[in-house]
């Protein structure tokens, strides 16, 4: 609302669009709100009001895509992306359409991401994914990152610029214009629900020929991410959904990839994060389903992960001031050493220690920034604060639960490595179907 209510305010900004279009996806809806009659009526023709079922941030940035290439004739249009909960600077449309037009031939144009909480933040200059490794946020070199834009570089005593020119590997779509000319030749997003639908288009549209450029001077502030924990269900999606852009986009080397999911899980397991170990099994379990797990745009699998992680009571969250069966006066911080230099062997004593109940610490509370799993792996039960320091999760060691998942870890990564590559093949003749408009239709409804 306050974003349609910027536009409204802002009569150049307004003049660049031709239509605005507000995909509304779930049960709190925004025409529900105080303010959006007003701001209907302000912005008169040009918006398109529509309501969908919830197929996550890829469905409602897809039907952008779907009206413009369903209501013109025109073989051009500017579609620009806009996240829901970002605070908009109104003159970022003027920019990144100014720019698109100036280009020769038709490209990705992405705004910045500027910190909500930190406002003179910029989250990072331009960057990329490593595929193989489902490692989404590395800067590129040479790319400004968590810099403060009012203030000077320390070396250089030179203003925080950006001045060079760099090739980003994708832009998230919290601000992002795509040329209707790159989506006929690319396709639509694929139906990933959320998570990885931005970088995943950007490096099927980089295959076709078109770059992402992530334009200096245009931006949105959106909440920082360091404030998200990852320790959610979204996890899922981001998980699968990484592993599915690998299979399309990268070597896609399995011995590699199972390595990292390894790491991934034996890191879990010993921080006591058993749901999260079992949102990682899933996620594995179903990319090894193959591309019928799209088939309904992620709806099932949402409500099925929750289901699985509600069995985790370490996934809850609690008040700070009210842990259940703990009081807060109970508990001190205990601080963590820094990395270990020989992480192998660390991970072997801590692994050891534990199987034989072993903790050098029975109870204690860890801050959200030294929650390592060289650290909550010490204790009998850790409280832990949440990323967002909304709250605390408390982790107790299971030897159980710790050597069941460990088993079934174990196996589907060593699935995932004999099926990888015929799995990935499916996902690859897929891709067509997967991100046709008629595929999209019938997701819609329509
Ligand atoms: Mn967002």
């Amino acid at each position: 609302l306050k974003n349609l209510q910027a536009l409204a305010a802002d009569v150049s900004s307004l003049e660049t669009l031709d239509a605005i279009y507000v995909a509304d996806q779930g049960t709190d809806l925004v025409e529900s709100r105080d303010g959006f009659e007003q701001v209907a009526k302000d912005l008169g023709d040009k918006l398109h009001y529509i309501k969908q079922p919830n197929l996550g941030g890829a469905g409602g940035f897809t039907r952008g895509l779907y009206e413009v290439a369903g209501h013109t004739a025109t073989e051009h249009a500017n579609v620009l992306f806009m996240d829901d909960d970002v605070l908009l600077e109104p003159d970022l449309v003027i920019r990144m359409t100014a720019f698109s037009n100036r280009a020769a031939n038709p490209i990705i144009v992405g705004g910045q991401m500027l910190n909500l909480f930190h406002p003179n933040q910029l989250h990072v200059g331009a960057e990329y994914a490593r595929l193989n490794t489902l490692e989404p946020g590395q800067p590129v070199e040479h790319s400004l990152t968590t810099a403060d834009l009012l203030g000077v570089d320390e070396e250089t005593l030179k203003p925080n610029r950006q001045e060079r020119r760099l090739d980003a590997g994708y832009n998230g779509w919290w601000s992002c214009l795509i040329p209707y000319e790159v989506v006929q030749a690319t396709g639509y997003p694929m139906p990933f629900f959320f998570q990885w639908d931005d970088a995943e288009y950007s490096y099927r549209a980089r295959a076709h020929g078109f770059p992402t450029v992530t334009l200096p001077g245009a931006g949105v502030w959106h909440a920082d991410f360091h404030m998200k924990d990852w320790d959610e269900w979204h996890r899922y999606f981001n998980l699968r959904n990484s592993i599915i852009t690998a299979a399309l986009h990268s070597p896609f080397n399995l011995n590699l990839l199972s390595r990292v999911l390894l790491a991934q899980l034996v890191r879990y397991l010993l921080g006591m994060q058993y749901g999260l170990s079992a949102t990682l099994i899933k996620a594995v379990e179903d990319f090894l389903e193959g591309p019928e797990i799209l088939r309904d745009g992620g709806v099932e699998a949402m409500q099925e992960i929750r289901r699985i992680r509600d069995q985790y009571p370490e996934t809850k969250r609690h008040k700070a001031t009210d842990v259940p069966g703990i009081a807060s006066n109970d508990i001190g911080i205990i601080n963590s050493a820094p990395p270990p230099s020989r992480t192998a062997v660390v991970l072997i004593k801590r692994l050891l220690d534990q199987t034989r109940g072993r903790h050098r610490y029975g109870l204690g509370a860890v801050p959200a920034d030294e929650a390592h799993w060289w650290h909550t792996s010490l204790f009998g039960t850790v409280v832990v604060t949440d990323a967002n320091q909304d709250g605390v999760r408390v982790r107790s060691y299971d030897r159980a639960k710790t050597l069941d998942l460990a088993k079934r870890g174990i196996r589907v990564i060593q699935r995932l490595r004999k099926e990888g590559a015929a799995v990935q093949e499916r996902y690859l003749s897929a891709v067509p179907e997967l991100t046709s408009r008629e595929n999209w239709t019938r997701l819609y409804g329509l």
